[in-house]
């Protein structure tokens, strides 16, 4: 099995699944050009080009959540990493989906329209592209992200994680818009996402993901 890594990217969420399963995997890593970018290296493994893509048994695949859902299905025999109850098992789907498809969309937003006044912008758009983005920020995204902040704040506040008492491939999915909502928010802010974060930090296979991978330095949460 091969992971195609980005690093400081959400194939950290791969990696950490990998680390929990025990497998054994080839780790090849890639790093962001300065548009931040993936290299076109990465589009000769998936025609996407972008991270994670995992390599396994003749197939190639993309999307963090397909490929968790795979690497559940394939190496999780015991079903540690899926739940059972209907309760749970709902919001693990509803977790593993609603991160790409709600949540992360506005992250990314922020990211690009709080980095319109810099590089590869075209110097003399940057002034103008700072006033634009700010004006998006703060009329628009910022009180869409927070919504969504306090949402995730919420689930967390009534359970242990994200999908009930056991970590699934919910909190591996999550993982990453969690660590990119913290960046940016004082350390009072957002108490149960933290106690969270904290416990899934002190984990081995956590620790271990950072180690082979690089660390996970996000800030576009809001
Ligand atoms: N929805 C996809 C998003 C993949 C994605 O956009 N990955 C980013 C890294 S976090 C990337 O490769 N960006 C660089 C690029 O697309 O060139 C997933 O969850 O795998």
């Amino acid at each position: 099995m091969k992971l195609h890594h980005l690093t400081n990217s959400r194939s950290h969420r791969i990696l950490w699944m990998l680390e929990e399963l025990g497998v054994p995997y080839e780790l090849v890593c890639y790093q962001r050009e300065s548009t931040l970018l993936a290299p076109e290296a990465l589009k000769r493994i998936h025609p996407l080009g972008s991270s994670p893509v995992l390599e396994d048994n003749g197939l190639v695949l993309a999307e963090s959540g397909a490929i968790l859902e795979y690497l559940q299905e394939t190496y999780d025999a015991q079903n540690q990493f899926k739940p059972t109850t209907p309760q749970a098992k709902a919001d693990y789907r509803f977790w593993l989906h609603y991160a790409e498809s709600s949540l992360m969309p506005l992250m990314v937003m922020k990211t690009v329209f709080g980095n319109l006044d810099r590089p590869p912008v075209p110097e003399m758009f940057r002034k103008i592209g700072a006033m634009f983005g700010e004006a998006v920020q703060k009329t628009w995204l910022n009180r869409r992200i927070d919504t969504h902040v306090n949402f995730v704040e919420q689930q967390l506040a009534a359970h242990e994680w994200f999908a009930g008492d056991t970590l699934s491939c919910a909190d591996f999915q999550m993982s990453f818009p969690v660590v990119a909502m913290l960046a940016r928010r004082a350390p009072e802010e957002l108490p149960h996402a933290r106690r969270w974060l904290s416990t899934v930090e002190s984990r081995p296979a956590w620790q271990k993901a950072i180690e082979v991978g690089g660390p996970l330095i996000l800030s576009a949460g809001g």
